[in-house]
């Protein structure tokens, strides 16, 4: 047994001689194989089966740092500070003359405002009065007017109208009052707006208002001659119910 192992031993090793002489390179062998002639190579073969699954790698290198988180919730406040060290002194304030000087010019713009707006109004109650005086008078947002000139009820209503207001109709007694004072400056009666024209009896204002003011002297109305639907303002500012064919003092309401 031994015997033939050796001899199968010795076959092995002259095959691999004979094999490695035949496999040098044309290069290599090109001093020592110059009668070996080179063949041409043959095709690649095809490849071979997969190989096993190698072992597990080692473990890689760290990884890049991420990008930043987003901000946790606020955390509960903490315990109050230390009191801080004084700061650094002020500048230094006004006197007391000092405060007692920008109060007092403060005090002057005020009263400068103050004595504007009286010389504004003082100008406009020159121009009223220079406007009114001796023929018309103001009563809360009314003006009454005269030109000194008469008229009967018609033409009187006419002149008022023309002048761009209405023949004096009193509504309370400051307006009854001025038409009176300037009937007075004059020396003559004037006609109110005020007839009972439409329903003898029944006084309206020129707009068909009902009076809801009257000064009438006693026992007026009495529709005495004949026909009395006008009324006169006497000159103690009573009315009588009078012809509307008289002439009278026109003053205008505006
Ligand atoms: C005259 C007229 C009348 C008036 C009476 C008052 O007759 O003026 O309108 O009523 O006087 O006495
Ligand atoms: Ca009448
Ligand atoms: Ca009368």
């Amino acid at each position: 047994m031994h015997f033939h192992a050796f001899h199968i031993l010795l076959l092995g090793m002259s095959l691999v001689r004979e094999y490695n002489s035949s496999q040098c390179t044309c290069e290599e062998k090109a001093n020592t194989c110059t009668f070996i002639p080179c063949g041409i190579p043959g095709s690649n073969g095809l490849p071979g089966r997969d190989g096993k699954e190698g072992p597990k790698g080692e473990k890689g290198e760290l990884g890049l740092r991420g990008t930043q988180g987003l901000p946790g919730k606020a955390g509960p406040s903490g315990p109050k500070g230390e009191k801080g060290s004084v700061g650094e002194r002020g500048p230094t304030g006004p006197s007391g003359g000092q405060v007692t000087q920008l109060r007092y010019h403060s005090e002057l713009d005020h009263l400068k405002t103050q004595l504007r707006e009286l010389q504004a109004q003082l100008k406009n109650l020159q121009a009223t009065f220079i406007l009114l005086f001796p023929n018309g008078m103001t009563v809360g947002e009314k003006i009454f007017k005269t030109e000194g000139s008469e008229g009967n009820f018609e033409t009187s209503k006419a002149a008022c109208s023309q002048a761009g207001g209405l023949l004096a109709s009193p509504r309370n007694s400051a307006e009854n009052s001025a038409i009176q004072q300037i009937a007075a400056r004059h020396k003559k009666m004037p006609f109110l707006g005020i007839n009972d024209i439409q329903t003898e009896g029944t006084f309206k204002h020129l707009n068909g208002e009902a009076l809801g003011y009257s000064n009438w002297a006693s026992n007026e109305p009495n529709n005495a001659e004949g026909i009395e639907d006008c009324v006169e303002v006497y000159s103690s500012g009573k009315w009588n119910d009078k012809s509307c064919g008289e002439k009278r003092l026109i003053i205008c309401e505006y």
